[in-house]
């Protein structure tokens, strides 16, 4: 028996993956830089199964059909390189390299060249929706050669996530186009994890909620029209309770938030286009900030406050909150989006913005009932710049933003933080300004700086001798 696809790579999320291929019928070949992880897997839940444990990465080559398709699941960075460099040598033309990890895309573009130069088919593929996703059916974003992707569309529409409108994965263009996508989802998740974390925030130090309490408000807004995967999980961990001690979970974890990369490429790139996304930006500053514990810790008995107590009803604040999560969660995708559209007009990668949210649509973490009217905006209006620009969002706008604009102010009056929030109230507000004072900042650096500027009453580029005049 020869494998149809090869998966290297044997931690969490290749495991998963390679038993969900079998499971679908396709018979799968595996390896693992440390033998014993192999082993493990291949007398434990391999047992039994369609899959050939390898041990070298000859026997594994040897162990698949031609043209051959390899998934490398291992840690991004140089481990993937190290990978490639092993693999490649032994590979013919017309083979195809599948790199399944969250890759930075400059990384991807690199090794699709260095396939590209041996004849060999690369995809660079976002793969999301964790260990239970990988096992049940994730969320797939590939990009890179095309003809790789026909050699694998069968595979990925059988593993994939079904979706409302398909099989949640998909083949958004050339090059990074797939790990691009993957980042900018990863970007989307930061900000409304950091926008739920706000709300908890206001409910919990704000009104003096239980854990059990808000359960019940994100199990409500998890009904409503923002309602997904997000907000489930948030309603489950905060009704879990710690088995040894009979408290909320939630309560005894440490405050401070990890970041593995992806938020923060997401906002690096969009610094490189020029393109706003804010609210990402203000999530991962916020990760960031939780990770200063000792020096919080310190600055909180120096730095004097407010009152977290925000004295206010709770029933009318609870669902002025609705309304300020949800613009926050749209301005999330909005940002997102926005950044897919400009990064596919600088990169070229012909990105269809209604098919991206279609791959959203169930097994990512992102997955939300919000993507398909955001699917929907994006059919009527492919190139669209801005989700608040279409139909339900611009409604939303308008009957919520009193909601945000209150609820901001609140926590700003109590000193609680709300950075997500507040820069999603903030993008929109700029972005429906005609004038805003960015005039000044040209006179500004008009002034010291010669950088010129131009007039609204006349055409052409300016410079003022402003000592001179002054
Ligand atoms: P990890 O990211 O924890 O990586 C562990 C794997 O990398 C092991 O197979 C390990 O082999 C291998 N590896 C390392 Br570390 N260094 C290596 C090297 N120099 N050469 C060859 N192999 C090496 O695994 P994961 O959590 O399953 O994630 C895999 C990829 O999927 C990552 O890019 C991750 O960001 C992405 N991802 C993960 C999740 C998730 O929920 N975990 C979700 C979505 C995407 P060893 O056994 O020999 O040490």
């Amino acid at each position: 028996m020869r494998a149809q696809i090869g998966v290297i790579g044997m931690a969490v999320m290749g495991q998963n993956l390679a038993l969900n291929i079998e499971g679908k019928g396709f018979p799968v070949a595996v390896y693992n830089r440390t033998a014993e992880r192999t082993r493990e897997f291949a007398e434990g839940r391999a047992k039994g199964r369609r899959i050939i444990s390898t041990y070298t990465l000859e026997e594994f080559v040897d162990a698949l059909a031609r043209p051959r398709r390899i998934l490398i699941m291992v840690k991004a960075g140089a481990p993937v390189d190290a990978m490639l460099e092993g693999l490649f040598p032994l590979l013919e033309r017309g083979d195809l390299v599948m790199d399944g990890g969250n890759s930075h895309y400059a990384d991807t573009e690199r090794r699709l060249g260095e396939a590209e130069e041996r004849g060999l088919l690369y995809l660079g593929v976002g793969i999301s929706g964790g260990e239970y996703g990988a096992l049940c059916g994730p969320s797939i974003m590939a990009g890179g050669h095309r003809e790789g992707y026909e050699l694998v569309r069968e595979v990925f529409e059988r593993i994939a996530a079904p979706g409302p409108e398909g099989p949640c994965c998909g083949y958004f263009g050339p090059g990074s186009a797939g790990h691009y996508v993957k980042m900018v989802h990863n970007g989307i998740e930061y900000a409304i994890m950091e926008t739920i974390a706000e709300a908890y925030d206001l409910m919990k130090r704000g009104l003096g909620m239980s854990p059990d309490e808000m359960a019940g408000v994100f199990s409500d807004w998890n009904k409503r029209e923002l309602g997904g995967y997000l907000f489930e999980i948030t309603e489950r961990i905060l009704r879990y309770r710690d088995p040894g001690t009979g408290e909320p979970l939630v309560e005894l974890i440490l405050d401070t938030a990890k970041q593995k990369g992806t938020g923060k490429w997401s906002t690096q790139a969009a610094l490189d286009l020029g393109t706003p996304a804010p609210t990402i930006a203000m999530a991962v500053f916020a990760r960031i900030i939780s990770a200063f514990k000792d020096e919080r810790a310190a600055a909180s008995g120096v730095l004097s406050g407010l009152d977290p107590a925000l004295g206010v009803d709770r029933g009318e604040f609870i669902g002025r909150l609705f309304g300020a999560v949800y613009l926050s969660v749209i301005a999330a995708y909005a940002q997102g989006l926005r950044q897919l559209r400009d990064a596919s007009a600088e990169r070229g990668y012909g990105l269809e913005l209604a098919e991206v949210a279609r791959v959203w649509m169930a097994g990512c973490i992102i997955r939300s009932v919000l993507l398909v009217p955001i699917r929907k905006a994006l059919l009527d209006e492919p190139d669209l710049p801005l989700l608040f620009l279409a139909e339900p969002f611009r409604s939303a706008w308008e009957e919520y933003h009193g909601d945000l604009r209150w609820v901001t102010c609140i926590a700003r009056e109590h000193g609680i933080p709300t950075p997500a929030m507040d820069s999603a109230l903030a993008f929109v507000d700029a972005y429906r300004t005609e004038r805003l004072p960015a005039n000044l900042i040209q006179a500004q650096r008009d002034f010291f700086g010669a950088h010129t500027y131009q007039r609204i009453d006349r055409e052409g580029t300016f410079h003022t001798d402003w000592e001179a005049v002054a």
